[in-house]
């Protein structure tokens, strides 16, 4: 066998090399003998959709079959696969049955073979010019992923409308939480220089169905909305509309005085909505399919309509009202917790807003981390999902790894979008699961939206560490279809990515499927949470306390509340209870640690060192246990990415190689900081399945990290 070609990466699931399997290609070569592209004017909504896709697919066939498929304007002979647009061709129309055409909604696509006048063709057609890109993306997909030509028929629709990609991405090309390198937004060079990357990163999204990115960082600068700035995010929606991807930018709550001279940013004071008026009207001359704005309001410090006595509805109608017409949202994040309120910081995000259901304007989605903290390894989902029906609610999730290893630690984090989307609210009665609120179903909204914090950089390989691009993938294919099961996404995924040898695809989706559980084991296992080291977020500090990191919620202790007499937060009624915010049937269960499940046991049970666990062992043994077996997890990953040697290529294969190396070597200083610092409280011996730690407790509490990417106060 000749050895594998070397792979930078940067092609992600897109690589559309040759198959090598000559009849498994002339099958597919006899599937689809030309393509069909009738006649059409352009659409104004997504210009060049068309033309989009069938570049892609002449490329992809090209690559994937080693042939030239002709492109035709009407179908000559058996094979054909024809593109269109049903609403503008009613002779493709009359082909496709009503039911059909209604499952394919606004901005899913049709794969459906037919004969016409003898001719057995394959229709390839959607009701607008976009689901026919992501229809040709989903063709090329079940050819890259080898699947029989008998099985080409599907029909398939994004059950959310807006699926988005959030950057946290500065002006300057800081990326706060990125660990992939700089921004790949060159604002310097734009509008002037287009770098190719900006094409080649809107293909990608298309190719999973993200329709919608925000440019710019929550912890906004007021900057990108002045004229300047405005013509730069003009150049990159020009790029991207071919893509049916909208730009979005976060609105800075002081623009007003930052950029517009005045004196407040009251929202309720007329000549801020003037101004606002004004400014969204400016935006819209000049990148008409604007989507809106996303805020982060009076939360870590960022202004907001409280600073003037006014209230979050207040804030984000005002803006709402100026972009209303123009089809623009706002996304206003409930992400709002405050250290001067003596209140369980779990609990604030559900205070502030679930009063404010209601209120909110038609155009105002109410954006929701996944949990009531923050993207830890391993939350219950947040309290607020079921408890606003009358508010669309967005769900938020990070894909870059800001407390799971950055772009150094694997964790495939399809399972723990699953377990939340798939997590039972009760808040409607059973089956009210977080999928079903967000998508708009449960509650009947005509408008929802899923986003994800993106973890692209200008890394060749754009995330990093080489299978930190799964993330990305699955995050799409979800945010498309929450119902897909997140291990059948990272077979999917390898198929593209690395082969289609069932030796390469077993064993790496399952060493996929395991790894986010193993960086709980060994970082934050049985519910604990917010034990990292303070600011860069990067390894253990369960010791830091509030002289540490400057208030009591940004402390570890806060949140672990480790002593003599035990471990974990009391969030029951005896506690915090901030189970209070739960449905019924949730809070019950969970308020007893007999019915709680061990995931979750110390989120919300301070519980004795000697508690017995369900397994029979103590609770200071259980949590050796898994302190360990995640060290364990992660040699598993290295054994079997070892026995992947020659089958994947030697680029990719020595980077995650050395990756795992280093994953193990800070899996074990997890586990010895965290069990050496606990064990001051529980002065038991570490149960003997646990390895001896190497260094002493002091050693761990000293080392210091410096200039770890991503860190906002590093610059
Ligand atoms: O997770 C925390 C991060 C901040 C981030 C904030 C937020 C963008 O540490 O860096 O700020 O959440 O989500 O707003």
């Amino acid at each position: 066998m000749l050895p594998l070609r070397a792979d930078d990466g940067y092609r992600l699931w897109l690589r559309y090399d040759r198959i090598a399997d000559d009849s498994l290609r002339a099958s597919y070569a006899q599937a689809i003998t030309e393509i069909v592209v009738p006649a059409q004017p352009d659409s104004p909504w997504f210009p060049r959709s068309i033309p989009t896709a069938r570049d892609e697919l002449v490329e992809g066939l090209r690559g994937l079959l080693g042939v030239d498929v002709p492109v035709v304007e009407k179908p000559t002979r058996d094979g054909a696969l024809v593109l269109g647009v049903l609403t503008r061709s009613p002779e493709l129309a009359a082909l496709v049955s009503e039911r059909d055409s209604r499952a394919a909604g606004e901005h899913g696509y049709i794969i459906q073979p037919v004969v016409r006048d003898g001719v057995r063709q394959t229709l390839l057609v959607a009701n607008r010019d976009i689901g026919v890109l992501y229809g040709a993306f989903a063709l090329l997909r079940h050819i890259q992923t080898h699947r029989s030509v008998a099985t080409l028929a599907q029909i398939s629709a994004p059950r959310i409308h807006l699926r988005m990609l959030n950057h946290w991405d500065n002006l300057d090309r800081f990326i706060e939480r990125g660990y992939a390198g700089q921004s790949i937004w060159d604002w310097f060079n734009l509008p002037d220089v287009l770098d190719p990357r900006y094409r080649d990163y809107a293909r990608a999204n298309a190719s999973i169905g993200i329709n919608a990115v925000v440019l710019t960082n929550v912890n906004a600068n007021a900057s990108v909305l002045t004229r300047k700035y405005l013509e730069k995010v003009a150049a990159l929606a020009g790029v991207f509309r071919p893509y049916g991807i909208r730009v979005f930018l976060t609105a800075r709550f002081s623009a007003p005085i930052e950029i517009g001279g005045l004196k407040t940013a009251d929202p309720l004071d007329p000549a801020v909505r003037e101004w606002w008026q004004a400014k969204s009207q400016e935006i819209y001359q000049l990148i008409p399919d604007f989507g809106g704005f996303l805020v982060k309001a009076n939360s870590e410090g960022q202004p907001g309509p409280q600073d003037y006595g006014r209230t979050h509805a207040d804030g984000a109608n005002m803006l709402a009202d100026t972009i209303l017409t123009r089809g623009g949202h706002v996304l206003w994040r409930a992400f709002v917790y405050s250290h001067e309120m003596p209140d369980d910081r779990a609990k604030q995000g559900y205070s502030e807003f679930q009063p404010l259901d209601g209120e909110f304007r038609s155009n105002v989605i109410v954006q929701v981390k996944n949990g009531a903290i923050d993207f830890m390894p391993r939350e219950p989902f947040h309290p607020l999902f079921g408890a606003m029906p009358r508010t669309p609610l967005a769900l938020e999730l990070q894909i870059t790894q800001e407390y799971l290893g950055g772009s150094v630690h694997l964790a495939y984090l399809a399972p723990l979008f699953e377990e939340v989307l798939d997590a039972d609210t009760h808040t409607a009665g059973s089956g009210s699961t977080v999928g079903r609120i967000v998508d708009g179903s449960l509650d009947l909204h005509g408008i929802s939206a899923i986003a994800g914090v993106a973890n692209i950089g200008s890394d060749r390989n754009w995330t990093g560490h080489p299978l930190a691009q799964a993330n990305w993938y699955a995050y799409g294919r979800l945010a498309w279809d929450h119902t897909l099961s997140s291990e059948a996404i990272a077979k999917e995924w390898i198929r593209q990515t690395f082969s289609n040898d069932p030796d390469v695809i077993q064993p790496l989706a399952a060493m996929l499927m395991e790894s986010r559980e193993a960086v709980v084991d060994y970082s934050m296992p049985l519910g604990l949470h917010h034990i990292m080291a303070v600011g860069h977020h990067y390894g253990p500090g369960p010791w830091v306390d509030v002289k540490d990191a400057g208030r009591a919620d940004w402390s570890s202790v806060y949140y672990h509340r480790a002593a003599v007499d035990g471990i974990g937060f009391d969030r029951t009624a005896r506690g915090s209870d901030a189970l209070s915010q739960y449905a019924k049937p949730v809070r019950e269960r969970w308020s007893d640690p007999a019915t709680t499940p061990d995931e979750l046991l110390l989120w919300f049970h301070h519980l004795p060192w000697d508690y017995r666990m369900k397994s029979g062992r103590t609770l200071w043994d259980e949590l050796g246990f898994y302190y360990q077996r995640g060290v364990d997890s992660v040699r598993r990953f290295q054994k079997t990415w070892g026995g992947l040697e020659g089958k994947i290529d030697a680029p990719r294969f020595t980077h995650v190689k050395a990756l795992l190396g280093r994953q193990e070597r800070e899996a074990r200083e997890w586990r010895d900081a965290c069990l050496l610092y606990f064990q001051q409280f529980s002065k038991r011996p570490l149960p003997e399945h646990v390895e001896k730690p190497e260094y002493s407790l002091e050693h761990y509490m000293s080392v210091k990290r410096r200039n770890i990417p991503g860190d906002p106060a590093r610059r």
